[in-house]
């Protein structure tokens, strides 16, 4: 069968940092490819609508896969399903990702007859199950689908992790990803899901509270494969386990694959695991993404992060002995007034990290979601990228986005102003020479997009589809279960 997998177009604020091929849809597109079918991708993050139209037109698919892992890109992908549903009458069009399996009901609701099916979970199963089911039309039966008859059997957890390795050809614009000063730069997976439940969180929520990994082999033989320099590892937590991470990278420095790595963990995992830490310095890890979330023992609590502001610290403390270069993260309270944006650009300007805020947002997925009792301002999908207030602002809303924009502003000088372009020039002009221009274009174009008139008239836009509100407000998180995608792996048989 032929089937075109198509990534939506990325939101403008991630733009500015960076942009990562759709390992989800390559992973997708490696599992189809192996039950013999004809598979091509179009990334509208890397290519123009135009490069979309001519597949359609010259290909023929007999089926297009829609990714959607964030909430933001809903009213884009259901908009491009009813132009292909007109284009091509006879295409089955399906959709899956993370977001998506959360209001799967909804999406099929707003594509009105356009979506044929949304699969819900891991799609290296659900795909190829869904065009093998397709000629006795028992769609239905597929593991994880939903359609407009509504929701049929959960979906099921890949075998295993070292199958179906990305297909990383699929992504033909290989040069316009990139993170930071790593341009261009591809990612990689060891493992997914997350053992920790942080109550705003729906990275635990998706997989059942389950941590799988891929072997060793896998992983190495994955990164062999890369030919970018750099590397963004995308596990929620890296290295959780220190064997696991100490036996990749022994494989490595045996295969000499030398890579320059951007990875995220948690503070609590960065102390545990120190030496393994310290031995993927060695091996290029020059990046490090450490989720704090709240400075204070109380905001820590109310996320559920189980750590504490002594250990994070630590940590800090830990990365720069190690010479790495550190993003933090701190979520904006949309409670926040002038007062506490002043003392977190104050706290932000005296640590060398480098500082990101977004904003409190309530995911469906998420424990927070259920029970996070202010009414949601919005139920606009493109709000909810955490660049926007949902929830009620103390301050007026525009001068909220105001206070958020010139502590983003003030953050991002430190970083990308002068002082660091001086420091990175040898980078820039090692990159221009290879003819790589994402990072170079990222460092002027960040006041056009953090802008506050812009992010507030973005509210005042015409609405087409709208999220479905939480069905009520609990003041007790709800049983687990409710919330997972995935059942528990051990719950398996
Ligand atoms: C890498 C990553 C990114 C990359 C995006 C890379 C890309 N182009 O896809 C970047 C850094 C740009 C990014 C940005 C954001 N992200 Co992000 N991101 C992740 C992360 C860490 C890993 C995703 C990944 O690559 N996983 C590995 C691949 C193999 O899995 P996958 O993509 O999920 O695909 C599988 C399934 O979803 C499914 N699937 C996917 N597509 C399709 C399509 C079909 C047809 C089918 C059948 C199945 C299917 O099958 C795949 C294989 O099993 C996840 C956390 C997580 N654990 O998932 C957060 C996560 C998805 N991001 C999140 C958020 C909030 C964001 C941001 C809004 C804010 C932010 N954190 O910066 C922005 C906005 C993105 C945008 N629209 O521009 C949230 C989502 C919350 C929600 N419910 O919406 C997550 C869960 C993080 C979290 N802990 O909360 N992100
Ligand atoms: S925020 Fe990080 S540690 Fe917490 S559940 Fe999500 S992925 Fe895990």
């Amino acid at each position: 069968m032929r089937v075109l997998l198509v990534h939506p177009s990325a939101l403008m604020y991630s733009e500015i940092f960076l942009r990562l091929e759709p390992l989800g849809l390559e992973r997708v597109g490696s599992a189809l490819l192996a039950d013999g079918h004809d598979v091509r991708l179009v990334d509208l993050q890397a290519q123009p609508r135009a490069d979309l139209d001519r597949q359609v037109t010259d290909f023929r698919p007999d089926a297009v896969g829609f990714s959607l892992n964030y909430l933001a890109n809903v009213p884009e992908v259901v908009d491009l399903a009813k132009w292909l549903k007109g284009v091509l009458p006879e295409c089955l069009v399906f959709a899956g990702g993370h977001s998506l399996s959360f209001v799967a009901e909804q999406v099929i609701g707003h594509a009105d007859g356009a979506i044929d099916v949304v699969l819900k979970g891991e799609g290296e199963t659900g795909a190829p199950a869904l065009l093998a089911a397709l000629p006795d039309r028992a769609i239905a039966d597929v593991p994880g689908a939903v359609t407009a008859d509504g929701a049929g059997r959960p979906p099921v957890m890949v075998h295993s992790l070292d199958e179906h390795l990305p297909a990383r050809h699929l992504a033909t614009r290989r040069r316009k990803y990139f993170i930071g000063t790593m341009d261009p730069a591809a990612s990689i997976e060891f493992t997914r899901g997350c053992p920790w439940d942080c109550s705003f969180c729906s990275a635990w929520t998706f997989y059942g509270r389950s941590y799988r990994r891929l072997s060793p082999e896998a992983a190495v033989e994955d990164m062999a494969r890369i030919q970018e320099p750099g590397v963004f590892i995308v596990d929620d937590v890296a290295f959780i386990k220190a064997e696991e991470g100490d036996e990749i990278a022994r494989q490595l420095e045996r295969r000499r694959i030398r890579k320059e790595y951007y990875l995220e963990t948690r503070c609590d995992v960065l102390l545990r695991n120190e030496e393994v830490f310290r031995r993927w310095r060695a091996l290029g890890l020059n990046y490090m993404f450490l989720g704090l979330e709240a400075l204070d023992e109380d905001g820590l609590k109310a996320f559920r992060k189980r750590t504490t502001p002594k250990v994070n610290n630590k940590a800090l403390e830990v990365a720069r002995s190690m010479g790495l270069s550190v993003a933090i993260n701190i979520i904006a309270d949309p409670d926040w007034d002038e007062a506490r944006f002043a003392f977190v650009r104050e706290w932000a300007m005296s640590v060398p990290e480098i500082v990101n805020i977004t904003v409190q947002t309530p995911y469906p997925g998420t424990e927070t979601w259920m029970t996070e009792s202010r009414r949601l301002t919005t139920l606009d999908y493109r709000l909810f990228d955490v660049q926007h207030a949902v929830l009620p602002t103390r301050l007026p809303l525009h001068r909220f986005y105001e206070e958020l924009v010139r502590t983003q502003a003030v953050l991002a000088r430190k970083h990308l102003g002068f002082a660091a372009l001086a420091k990175t020039t040898g980078i820039v002009a090692r990159q221009l020479l290879r003819g790589q221009t994402n990072f170079v274009n990222m460092i002027w174009k960040f006041d056009k997009v953090y802008n506050a008139d812009r992010q507030y008239s973005e509210h005042l836009r015409d609405v087409e589809y709208t999220l479905p509100p939480p069905s009520e407000h609990v003041a007790v998180a709800p049983e687990r279960k409710a919330l997972y995608i995935h059942a528990p792996a051990r719950r398996r048989s």
